[in-house]
């Protein structure tokens, strides 16, 4: 089956969730007989394409139909239909996840969230037997990445030193043309570090080359931004352990991905690591305090076990 038949083969099961704001909806379906997770997300206007823009209000380029829904003095609103195009003004984006794991029904299902301060113990007892269950093949798509067998042809940079280097390319986020919302992923190519969980005192100066390669790197690729319109930070807890590091433009709201309870940004993250006396401190010893949703495994089986929460 082609990429482009497969979505024709989604059959519906049910809406996951949806929001008004980022105008994207969640579906769970089934290709097969396997469930797959169909995010439709409305575009944004293109806005730093003037000369497109310019043609928005013409009847033929622009708008392909129009209604009016009311008027009141100087004041007029309409719905409208928009000429949309695959290649140069698609309506939509859409992410297949196909098959998909019971974990990524959790994630992209609508659920209530807890407020979790996870001390060193809680880490240690909870986290960690998680993670080590959680990395196997939830992460096959990263070493897609890091051994170039995936995305190879839309890498923005990379340094391919085993120990030191990284990937840095569109995040699946990113529909890759609207530049206020650029959505970068940085992926490292070493595999030991999970999370931030794992980094620690020796590591300031290449957390240290990592920020400034990334500021480079992006601020050439995208000569349109500068460096201090770049968010460049960590999730804690991320989706996939294995360490990488966000960077989207500060225009963008990343919704939830860049909130407090979620988001840190690296270079705070640097200079927690450079506060601490200790030369063997790492962030293994302190405490986090994140958003988890109360569908994941992790929550149900992990923190509302340990903390004794029904
Ligand atoms: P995270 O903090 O682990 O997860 O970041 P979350 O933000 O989804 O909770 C992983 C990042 O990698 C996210 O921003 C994803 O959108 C992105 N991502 C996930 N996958 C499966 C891919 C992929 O296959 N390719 C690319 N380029 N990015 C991906």
């Amino acid at each position: 089956l082609s990429s482009a038949e497969l979505i024709r083969q989604f059959q519906f099961t049910r809406i996951l969730n949806h929001d008004t704001r980022s105008k994207s909806i969640n579906i769970l379906g089934t290709i097969g007989s396997t469930p797959a997770i169909l995010i439709a997300e409305k575009t944004a206007f293109t806005a730093h394409d003037e000369a497109a823009m310019a043609k928005l209000p013409t009847v033929d380029s622009g708008i392909s139909s129009v209604r009016l829904l009311e008027r009141n003095d100087i004041y007029r609103w309409y719905m409208a239909t928009l000429v949309q195009d695959v290649e140069t003004s698609p309506g939509a984006k859409l992410s297949l996840i196909w098959p998909a794991t019971q974990t990524h029904i959790d994630k992209y299902a609508k659920q209530r969230r807890r407020v979790i301060r996870e001390t060193p113990e809680l880490y240690r007892n909870v986290l960690v037997p998680y993670i080590d269950k959680m990395r196997g093949d939830r992460i096959q798509w990263v070493y897609n990445i890091l051994s170039h067998k995936s995305e190879a042809d839309r890498i923005v940079y990379e340094n391919p030193d085993p120990r030191e280097g990284f990937i840095l390319l569109p995040d699946l986020k990113w529909d890759r043309t609207t530049m206020d919302s650029i959505y970068l992923v940085a992926i490292v190519h070493r595999r030991d570090i999970a999370s931030i969980r794992d980094l620690n005192k020796s590591q300031i100066p290449w957390l240290k080359s990592i920020y400034s390669e990334l500021i480079q790197a992006t601020t050439q690729a995208y000569p349109a931004i500068s460096a201090t319109q770049l968010r460049i930070y960590v999730h804690y807890l991320p989706s996939y352990y294995h360490f990488h590091v966000h960077v989207t433009n500060v225009e963008h709201d990343a919704g939830e991905g860049a909130a407090v309870g979620k988001a840190i940004m690296l270079s705070d993250l640097i200079a927690r690591l450079e506060e601490m006396s200790d030369q063997f401190y790492g962030f293994a010893n302190s405490t986090f305090t994140f958003l988890l949703g109360e569908n994941s495994d992790l929550w149900t089986n992990g923190y509302a076990r340990a903390l004794d929460i029904v």
